[in-house]
């Protein structure tokens, strides 16, 4: 029976083999909820790149929309920062543009994780296109958590226990006490989920920078079921 894993960091990558796996890259707040969205509302397609300057580079040999953040602010320089609603404004319609996009945490994990037979980008909003790919792969899965600054997230823990309980009983969510661990706190937090994630760090964080609706946002469960950001070549499509 496949595997599901979890990967508390990208800092402990290098403890886990990717080849032979899915990866589902996850950083609620609010990388990869950004990226679905971006892809819900009509974005033809993303590249995900670790740096500032490549994010300014792709943006001008693709001629594409460009999205960066450090420290959960708008970069300067770029057209839009890293909020899910950049995607939603009808002064700006996103519909067949691509996108470059650079985030602190969230596209660094990503480029780190392209060692895996097949990459996906996770959130609350896409869970049932994550879970409906992995069962449909039938490969063990390792739940990549981006993350905030190498140290643990609660909310990307929790969406690993989410997928988790999707896979059950198709997949061995039991082998791993990462695994056992993101379950057990999707169990306490699934009840109300906005109240349980209130406690984290980030959302602490995107608080002090007024970033408060996007924390919202990125809890609907399911908002974008259909969208599967997958790795293809250079880029997500
Ligand atoms: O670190 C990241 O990749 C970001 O998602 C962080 S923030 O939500 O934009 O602050």
């Amino acid at each position: 029976m496949p595997k599901v894993d979890i990967c508390f960091s990208p800092e402990l990558l290098h403890l886990y083999d990717l080849r032979g796996k899915v990866a589902v890259i996850v950083d609620i707040l609010r990388a990869s909820s950004t990226i679905v969205t971006a892809l819900g509302e009509g974005v033809t397609h993303v590249f995900p790149v670790a740096t500032l300057d490549e994010c300014t580079a792709y943006g001008q040999e693709h001629g594409c929309l460009t999205a960066a953040e450090r420290d959960g602010l708008p970069a300067a320089g770029f057209d839009l920062g890293n909020s899910p609603f950049g995607f939603l404004d009808a002064r700006r319609p996103v519909q067949g543009r691509a996108l470059s996009i650079s985030t602190t945490n969230g596209t660094m994990a990503l480029r780190r994780s392209l060692a895996a037979d097949a990459v996906v980008v996770g959130s609350f909003l896409n869970l049932a296109a994550v879970a409906d790919f992995v069962r449909a792969q039938g490969r063990d899965v390792l739940v990549v958590c981006a993350g905030w600054k190498g140290q643990f997230c609660l909310e990307d823990t929790v969406f690993g226990g989410a997928l988790a309980a999707r896979l059950t009983p198709d997949f061995d969510v039991r082998s791993s006490d990462a695994t056992l661990a993101a379950l057990h706190l999707w169990q306490q937090g699934e009840p109300n989920l906005s109240n349980y994630l209130l406690q984290s760090a980030h959302v602490r964080r995107l608080n002090s920078l007024e970033a408060s609706k996007d924390f919202e946002f990125c809890l609907q469960i399911d908002a974008y079921a259909q969208v599967l950001p997958r790795w293809q070549h250079d880029r997500l499509i």
